[in-house]
């Protein structure tokens, strides 16, 4: 039997050699009945313009401020900031078991469109690329002063995102996150053995394999990674080196618009649904070190399982011991690209 036929048929564990994490992947379970949560879908068509949204254009937000009349996308500090830039704590004592360390940043809201009604998935490309011009933009501001910048966005009420109109957030940290910090241990030590790129690398082989791939253009890719936890988790990528964000060309942001609402519809058909789900970028933070090891991507964490309702949880022994996955990354990319 080949690698792939074996994987296919057997309870087995693969590694994650961006985080050093393992994942179990456990096929025959796919076939178990379900019982579970049966949620309703909210397929309800929103209007262009809700009057009670803080995110659409002229409105009061929470806080008391009013939004301008914005025509594309508009940039805002969030009204109830999980960071702060002047953290009057100077230090916190040492303890080597209850340790604890200042922390500062700022976090911000990015509104993709005045269109209440639309997703990203819906937007022109155009529009799409203002978007990543804007990503592009803060990413710059905020590294001068910060050494990490997320971007991201959580989309839909499952992911706990609070309010329908397109929109994504942007936190800087003064301090690299606990997944950077994993991401950027295992890059440089990949790249210290082996003198290459780990997600080059790795693309190399993804594109030999073929099973996990599902849509490429002339400077992008999406797969499921070989290491995918979420049912439908998938990565973007560009194909060449490329460290950080505000390194790409102007063909290569064109291109990155395509391939987003590409990848974005693909999901919304996956279900019939507006997709669900947490997506964001990673690249080579911005303090004074060396970050040739690092590779550009984005990460999309979707928690559907097996329709528009049913969600995977990360409970029990994910919680306790380590994530599990039934249908393999195969099978999700099959899936997948049979909607693009
Ligand atoms: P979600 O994308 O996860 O729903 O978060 C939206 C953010 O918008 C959230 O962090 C902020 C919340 O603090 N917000 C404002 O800054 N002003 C408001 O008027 C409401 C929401
Ligand atoms: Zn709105």
């Amino acid at each position: 039997m080949t690698k792939a036929e074996l994987l296919k048929e057997n309870v087995h564990r693969r590694y994650n050699p961006l985080k050093g994490e393992w994942v179990l992947v456990s096929p025959h379970r796919t076939k178990r009945p379900w019982q579970g949560k049966h949620e309703n879908s909210q397929l309800t068509k929103r209007p262009a313009y809700d009057p009670e949204c803080y995110l659409c254009p002229g409105n009061q937000r929470a806080g008391g401020q009013i939004n301008p009349k914005y025509a594309d996308t508009y940039v805002f500090n969030n009204d109830f900031a999980a960071l702060l830039p002047d953290n009057e704590l100077a230090q916190i004592g040492k303890d080597s078991l209850l340790q604890a360390e200042v922390a500062e940043g700022t976090c911000r809201v990015l509104c993709y469109s005045p269109d209440h009604s639309q997703t990203m998935a819906e937007m022109s490309v155009p529009a799409i690329r203002k978007v990543i011009e804007v990503w592009i933009q803060q990413l710059i501001e905020l590294n001068t002063k910060y050494p990490w910048v997320q971007i991201f966005e959580n989309k839909g009420e499952m992911m706990g995102c609070s309010n329908p109109h397109p929109h994504g957030q942007i936190w800087a940290t003064s301090y690299l996150p606990n997944e950077i910090v994993l991401e950027n241990d295992c890059q440089a030590k990949y790249f210290n053995e082996n003198h290459s790129i780990l997600l080059k690398d790795y693309l190399e082989k993804e594109i030999n394999e073929k099973d996990r791939l599902l849509f490429e253009n002339e400077h992008w890719i999406t797969i499921v990674p070989f290491w995918a936890v979420w049912p439908y988790e998938t990565m973007l990528l560009p194909k060449k080196h490329i460290a950080r964000m505000d390194q790409l060309n102007n063909g290569e942001k064109d291109t990155l618009a395509e391939i987003l609402k590409i990848h974005l519809q693909m999901y919304d058909r996956l279900f019939d649904v507006s997709f669900p789900y947490t997506m964001g970028w990673h690249g080579a933070p911005a303090d004074s070190k060396e970050y040739n090891h690092w590779q550009l991507h984005a990460h999309f964490y979707p928690p559907l399982l097996r329709s528009a309702t049913i969600k995977k949880f990360m409970v029990g022994f994910e919680m306790l011991a380590e994530a599990q996955r039934d249908i393999t990354p195969e099978q999700a990319a099959q899936l997948l690209r049979e909607l693009l």
